[in-house]
């Protein structure tokens, strides 16, 4: 078996793990990353697009946000849609001009892949059998598997940032306090090469439920459709689905629905989990390791970069000056911002889906609340600076 010597490793080449990789490399400290799939899969894996102001303006920092700038799209504003109508909230005239950016989560991987392997440091894919130990002593280690030879990390710190599916967060759950809830719907996702209908984003509410009209690029749609969490995406015809979201969309002043070829689709569950503390000893989880939302506020992405940009702080001035007070911090200081967050995306998911259990009394709350987020500046302003990203919290 093979060890070698590092800093910092890295499970995961997800957003967090590739931004985590990038801020270290930037503070002079050494990493590696162990990731499980290939190159090509990881780079085609259909997830976000939308991203904070916040998360463009780290992007820049670190060099990495000329292609964003150029393919991806700045939005100013974004459509809320019930009772056939839209009513558009002007996110950046209510949050001093912050803006959305439109950029698929894979192109955003794609660049700091590239930029990582440009850095020569190690990312390794396709490892496996990865575990993690001694991480309750001032020297942990990760064992993997990597083209059937057994290798060694040895470092100061491990970042689990494999996501929720993962091995590091399992690894300590017994010591951590775990918040589930689980909604009784699901999204159905396409891709499809149609140009989008419309210049910035939908969120619908109908009575046959929640609807959404995002996009990739003027010549590519993102859609996503309320749904049985269960169902099967088998039992969805693409005629089925386009025929549901014109329905979903039908509104009174003539707004058309291009529909197109479906080029990917899929049924993602939805919840809303925190797992508290996020750290344990010497490994320190980030991303939707630690933390899942419903992605209708659009903050999963976002979420797991701002964990990033807190723990590399507190990393370099860990490793640089030996001071680990803003790595003892590094929970607390995180699930302020992830419980604001959390309570965003609940709020959304519950304003705009239709729930199978409410009465005729819930549904028309959820009607009232919508016409006062539309009608209210200081309500509109709420989800604007929420939505957009806040710089404090
Ligand atoms: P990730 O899951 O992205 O990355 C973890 C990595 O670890 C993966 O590459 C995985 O292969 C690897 N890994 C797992 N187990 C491993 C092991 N044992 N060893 C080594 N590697 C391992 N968020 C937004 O902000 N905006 C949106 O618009 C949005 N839309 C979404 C739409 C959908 C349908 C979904 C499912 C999610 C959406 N999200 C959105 C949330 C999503 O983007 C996640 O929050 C984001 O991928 C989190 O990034 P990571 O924490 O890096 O986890
Ligand atoms: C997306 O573009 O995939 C997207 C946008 C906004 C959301 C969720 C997903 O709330």
């Amino acid at each position: 078996m093979s060890a070698v010597r590092t800093q910092v490793g890295i499970v995961g080449a997800g957003p967090a793990g590739l931004v985590l990789s990038q801020l270290l490399d930037r503070a002079g400290i050494e990493s590696v990353i162990l990731e499980n799939r290939d190159r090509e899969y990881v780079t085609q894996r259909v997830r976000a697009g939308l991203l904070e102001q916040g998360t463009v303006d780290l992007l820049e920092e670190l060099g990495l946000a000329d292609r964003l700038h150029r393919e991806g799209l700045v939005h100013h504003g974004v459509y809320l849609r019930f009772r056939h109508q839209s009513h558009r909230i002007p996110l950046s005239d209510l949050t001093g001009g912050k803006s959305i950016y439109i950029y698929g989560q894979q192109e955003v991987v794609k660049d700091l892949i590239e930029a990582r392997l440009a850095s020569g440091q190690p990312l390794h894919f396709e490892v496996s059998d990865v575990s993690v130990h001694d991480f309750e002593s001032d020297s942990p280690r990760i064992k993997y598997t990597h083209e059937g030879e057994q290798h060694e990390v040895q470092c100061d710190v491990i970042a689990g940032c494999d996501g929720f599916h993962g091995i590091c967060r399992p690894a300590i759950e017994s010591r951590l306090q775990i918040y589930n809830h689980e909604y009784p719907f699901g999204w159905l996702g396409i891709l499809a090469t149609v140009p989008p209908s419309t210049d910035e984003l939908i969120y619908t509410l109908h009575e046959r439920g929640f609807a959404l009209h995002t996009m990739r690029s003027p010549e590519l749609s993102r859609l996503y459709l309320q749904c049985d969490p269960h169902d099967d995406i088998a039992n969805w015809s693409d005629d089925r689905i386009w025929d549901e979201m014109h329905k979903r969309f039908e509104t009174d002043d003539g707004w058309e629905l291009q529909d197109g070829p479906i080029v990917d689709k899929g049924i993602t569950p939805m919840r809303s989990f925190v797992a508290q503390p996020m750290q344990h000893g010497r490994l320190y989880l980030a991303g939707d390791a630690a933390h899942i939302v419903p992605p209708t506020g659009a903050k999963g992405l976002n979420l797991a970069v701002r964990d990033v940009r807190v723990l590399a702080e507190a990393l370099a001035k860990f490793l640089g000056d030996g001071d680990g007070s803003l790595l003892d911090a590094y929970s607390d200081t995180c699930l302020r911002r992830v419980w604001r967050v959390q309570h965003f995306s609940w709020w959304m998911t519950s304003m705009l889906h239709l729930i199978g259990s409410a009465d005729d009394f819930e549904h028309e709350l959820q009607l009232a609340q919508l016409d006062y987020v539309v009608s209210s500046q200081a309500a509109a302003t709420t989800l604007a600076e929420n939505y957009v990203g806040l710089d404090k919290v």
